[in-house]
């Protein structure tokens, strides 16, 4: 096989905004010690392709492979060899004859389409490590996870492993807009538009697809969500082959592509009067933009829908509800195999505070649970992970476990609005464990939201999860260099919800800045402590919010209490929290199943990192930590200030072990986040104790 794909990773961005180790983030692969290599080079010399046809997914499979090693050992290994060597590698797709008798034959009948088996194999003559999948994505991701190995200096003198994706569908949301920004985006513009039009970037797209692949997506939504003027007409001849150039690129790294579409695209796209789902013109336009993708993207994987929500049209107009609107939609792409992909932040944005009984938490689960079991078998539905919206802390969605008929995908957000915009060190994996461990109880214990996503729990023939994208143009792709480890380990996470937030940080941090005991030890320290950190600073106790509307950054405590999206604490002199009890309150805890409802309902059950967001309390309410509620505030804002300082001193401590670009590019935010979680201790605590005329114990400045 010719090395006509040959990768070339430069570190420059489109902008030329940066050279630098960060672009290549976990791409990097640098050359490694000599005991490490010696073990490696033996088996590396040779990659024999077992493939007649190598498609273009396995021949990048091999030209990774190749690049990597090459860069780790100094020498690239020959591919498409025929195995000459007394050792090689051997990549292979297909039915796995050649393993069965090695490994179990009824894993590897488990494998499916994504999975793979790397294995040591000893043949009189020769030994080889095999690298196979079913398919040629499987292959991929095994060739990654043996670079993996080698990067983060594992043995694989002995390897007999199998590994397939907990969730189908693994997907990354972008919402980049065609002007060149992105909704929420911390890092930079668009990879893919400026001005109105596509940039086709290649090199960078392909980098980005390279990357994906690395960490096991197979799915990309390319525009945002709240879908402008100008996206509306991606669907058409005019932007499509723009959006084919973009989905060739992915597919060579087994990524489909999906679209965000505007609901009442029908009216400015298709001259209707109407966008009812019923409309048999609405239909009629529907189907004949399917098609059309469809002959610009054979493997188009669908649409992403956001109706309904935050000003954006929906079958609601219409008097039709969502499974009308979701419906319509799925009968269009059915033909093709695409899907529906319908979101669930639907919720009334201009509540009143009078109203003590409207609650937006309860809103997804109001409007989606009495229609379970009539959606298409093609429509999934999108549930953010929080009944909110991705705050430093909510309760699981009642969703989960709430739907039994009904597909669906769990969405966290990468990006960190609420969680310290790239500015902020804030690793998230840690927060996502828990909501995928939370137990839902829908079929008994252990029926946790990981299963409910991935459509185990209820035996769903699609689900996943999909995480809102932190990339950006940036030099190093995610602005803050350690918001990194929020990318790759979403990736790792949802690939596999049992690795730990420990295991993911250290395999990142390994591969991100090399085997330093002392380096590894105090990043992995860092990033596990982050998301306390900052929730220490911020809003406390599950209340959320407290941030400038708008932008969302920074602290501003009544932000949201008098305005009119209505998203409240209501503190007062006597007390704060939010009363969501069937007893007393808007009766959102009677949305979860009983083992979870009787323990957020009552106070004495309710865990204390929740009681705001479940409970009005006193000030002077105790917490189980035995804490008062104002004392715990004033200490964590105190505390929470002082780590942030103290994460600016470890990172001191490895001037000289890091390379001085990506050091000083991380200590100036660090730097900055220090100063900001000051602010936020000071505003916090300020408020507070004006508020409940309560003293701080230790007599700290308060302003
Ligand atoms: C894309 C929040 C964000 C919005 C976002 C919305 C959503 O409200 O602030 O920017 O819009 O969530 O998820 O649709």
């Amino acid at each position: 096989m010719e090395n006509d794909n040959k990768i070339v990773l430069e570190s420059t961005s489109r902008n030329g905004k940066g050279v630098g180790e960060g672009y290549k983030a976990w791409l990097r692969y640098p050359p490694l010690n000599l005991n490490q290599a010696k073990e490696y080079a033996s088996w590396c010399g040779e990659i024999v392709i077992a493939a007649s046809e190598p498609s273009a997914v396995l021949k990048n499979a091999c030209e990774e492979l190749a690049n990597g090693i090459g860069s780790m050992l100094g020498t690239a290994p020959q591919i498409g060899g025929s195995g000459k060597l007394p050792r090689f590698l051997r990549i292979t797709t297909g039915d796995l004859a050649e393993l069965q008798g090695a490994m179990e034959t009824a894993e590897l009948e488990e494998l499916g389409e994504e999975g793979y088996v790397l294995k040591t194999v000893r043949e009189p003559g020769r030994e080889y490590i095999a690298i196979a999948g079913r398919t040629d994505r499987g292959a991929l991701y095994g060739a990654f996870h043996f670079l993996r190995l080698m990067q983060t200096g594992q043995s694989v003198n002995d390897l007999s492993v199998i590994e397939k994706p907990a969730a189908k569908l693994r997907m990354i949301d972008h919402w980049d807009n065609m002007d060149g920004s992105i909704e929420r985006g911390y890092a930079g513009q668009s990879i893919f538009y400026r001005n109105g039009k596509f940039i086709m970037d290649r090199k960078r797209i392909r980098d980005y697809a390279r990357m994906m692949a690395a960490v096991g997506l197979n799915a990309i939504s390319i525009n945002n969500v709240n879908v402008h003027e100008t996206e509306t007409r991606l669907i058409t001849p005019e932007l499509l082959p723009s959006a084919a150039a973009a989905a060739d690129i992915f597919r060579e790294y087994g990524v489909r592509l999906f679209l965000s579409v505007n609901f009442a695209s029908p009216i400015p796209c298709g001259g209707l009067t109407t966008a009812d789902p019923l409309d048999s013109g609405v239909r009629r336009f529907w189907a004949e933009r399917a098609a059309d993708v469809y002959r610009h993207i054979p493997d188009f994987g669908g649409f992403l829908v956001k109706a309904d929500s935050e000003f954006q049209p929906g079958p609601f107009t219409y008097g039709r509800d969502h499974a009308d609107g979701a419906n319509m939609l799925a009968e269009a792409l059915r033909l093709y195999g695409g899907i529906v992909i319908w979101r669930c932040f639907v919720y009334d944005c201009l509540q009143d505070w009078r109203d003590r009984k409207t609650d937006r938490a309860r809103a997804a689960y109001d409007h989606f649970r009495p229609l379970d079991g009539k959606f298409a078998d093609n429509v999934v539905l999108q549930i953010k992970n929080g009944p909110m919206d991705f705050q430093v802390r909510e309760p699981a969605s009642p969703l989960f476990g709430g739907l039994r008929q009904t597909n669906q995908i769990l969405e966290l957000q990468i990006t960190q609005e609420y969680t310290g915009q790239q500015t902020h060190l804030c690793f998230l994996v840690p927060q996502w464990k828990e909501v995928l461990d939370f137990d839902t109880y829908a079929s008994g214990e252990g029926s946790t939201v990981a299963k409910a996503a991935t459509g185990e729990l209820f035996d769903r023939p699609l689900g996943g999860i999909a995480g809102v994208s932190n990339i950006g143009d940036d030099s190093n792709w995610t602005g803050h260099l350690l918001a990194q480890a929020n990318y790759y380990g979403y990736g790792r996470l949802i690939w596999r919800p049992e690795l730990t937030a420990e295991q993911i940080a250290d395999e990142w941090v390994r591969i991100t800045f090399g085997l330093d005991p002392v380096v590894v030890a105090t990043i992995c320290r860092m990033l596990l402590d982050s998301w306390i950190i900052y929730e220490k600073y911020t809003s406390p106790l599950g209340v959320g919010w407290m941030v400038n509307p708008g932008h969302h950054y920074g602290p501003n405590v009544d932000g949201y209490e008098y305005s009119k999206w209505g998203t409240y604490h209501y503190a007062d002199c006597r007390g704060v929290g939010v009363d969501r009890t069937v007893k007393t309150g808007t009766g959102y805890t009677g949305q979860y199943h009983d083992e979870v409802a009787a323990r957020f309902e009552a106070i004495e059950s309710c865990p204390d990192e929740l009681l705001l967001f479940f409970h009005h309390v006193p000030y002077t309410h105790v917490l189980k930590s035995g804490k008062t509620v104002i004392q715990h505030i004033y200490d964590t804002h105190f505390e929470g200030a002082e780590q942030a300082d103290k994460l600016v001193d470890a990172w001191r401590g490895l001037q000289g072990k890091i390379d001085e670009a990506r050091y000083e590019s991380a200590l100036s935010r660090l730097q900055e986040q220090s100063k900001h979680a000051k602010e936020w201790r000071d505003v916090v605590n300020s408020y507070f104790l004006r508020k409940s005329g309560i003293d701080d114990e230790q007599g700290r400045t308060i302003y």
